[in-house]
């Protein structure tokens, strides 16, 4: 079931210019790229497209350029998600009239919302559109959790087909795989992705897919196969990577990457930092390695 939403997905960055506004054109390009390395899907304005950053007009903006260029090439998910649930069902509503296959949104953050409040955020958005929704646990970004028994309460909605597990617990992972209905579980940390896949995840979405589409692709390729030796091989070669971008800023690393592989990107949005001239200097003696399948 839902074939389409597994594999590898990207989790988009938003490239912007040098005023800061967003690069519709780099949009484009980091498509392609991403389409040429295997990838067969994009999650489209989460937190590593730097959402939570960007005005309502802008994640339009975003979601729209996405489509124009994917729609019809690849599986398209819509992360609609902020504390405003008015502002979410108008994203779920781009995102249907664009064509997009599903949105997803992050629980409401920052007031430390009940669980039921939770639950009624989730089902008012997902009444807007006939889309199916993929929740989006991650625990990280401002409190609430998801457990397996919040999880099973939030399937009486038939509307909701997924969770994408931001999360180190892999427990809980393989938990949600088995809950009373079939859904698709997507591992959202990419230096886990082949742990995650080894509890049952379906694929996995993340930002370092952006940059090296075709390592990722060989490890998720490498692990259905059942060459699990090969899948943990490519698993180390990604980290010496993902580990040096954790260091300096993961988004700020891969914008940089991206840049030096022709793909202008721009800074990212204060208040994350921009990266140092040493940090700079680090991710340009990674480069050949990043660049090799
Ligand atoms: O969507 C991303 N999650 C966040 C997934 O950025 C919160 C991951 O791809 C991480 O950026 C990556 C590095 O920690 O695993």
């Amino acid at each position: 079931m839902y074939q389409k939403f597994k594999g590898v997905i990207a989790a988009l960055l938003t490239p912007f210019r040098a005023d800061g506004s967003v690069n519709v054109d780099s949009i484009a390009k980091l498509v392609e790229h991403n389409l040429a390395g295997g990838v067969t899907g994009f999650y489209v304005g989460g937190s590593t497209g730097e959402s939570m950053l960007m005005t309502l007009e802008e994640r339009k903006t975003v979601m729209e350029a996405v489509a124009e260029v994917a729609k019809g090439r690849a599986t398209l998910i819509g992360h609609v998600g902020t504390i405003h649930t008015a502002h979410a069902i108008s994203l779920a509503k781009v995102a249907e009239r664009c064509g997009y296959d599903a949105i997803s949104a992050v629980a409401p953050f920052y007031y430390g919302f009940s669980y039921p409040a939770i639950k009624g955020y989730y089902d008012e958005i997902s009444a807007s559109t006939e889309l199916p929704m993929i929740i989006y646990n991650f625990p990280n970004s401002g409190g609430f959790a998801f457990t397996p028994q919040y999880a099973e309460e939030m399937l009486k909605n038939p509307k909701i087909i997924g969770i994408k597990h931001t999360s180190a617990d892999l427990y809980t992972l393989e938990r949600f795989k088995h809950l009373s209905r079939e859904i698709v579980v997507y591992n959202g940390f990419d230096e886990m992705l082949i742990a995650g896949l080894t509890m049952g995840a379906d694929g996995g979405i993340g930002s370092t897919y952006n940059v090296m589409p075709k390592k990722i692709v060989e490890l998720y390729n490498r692990f259905q196969s059942g060459d699990l030796a090969g899948a943990r091989a490519k698993q180390t070669e990604i980290n010496e990577i993902i580990a040096v971008f954790i260091k300096h800023g993961v988004f700020a690393s891969e914008k940089y990457m991206l840049d030096r592989m022709g793909i202008p990107m721009g800074e990212v949005r204060k208040p994350f930092l921009p990266l140092t001239e040493e940090a700079k200097a680090d991710l340009d003696k990674l480069l050949p390695e990043v660049v090799k399948a």
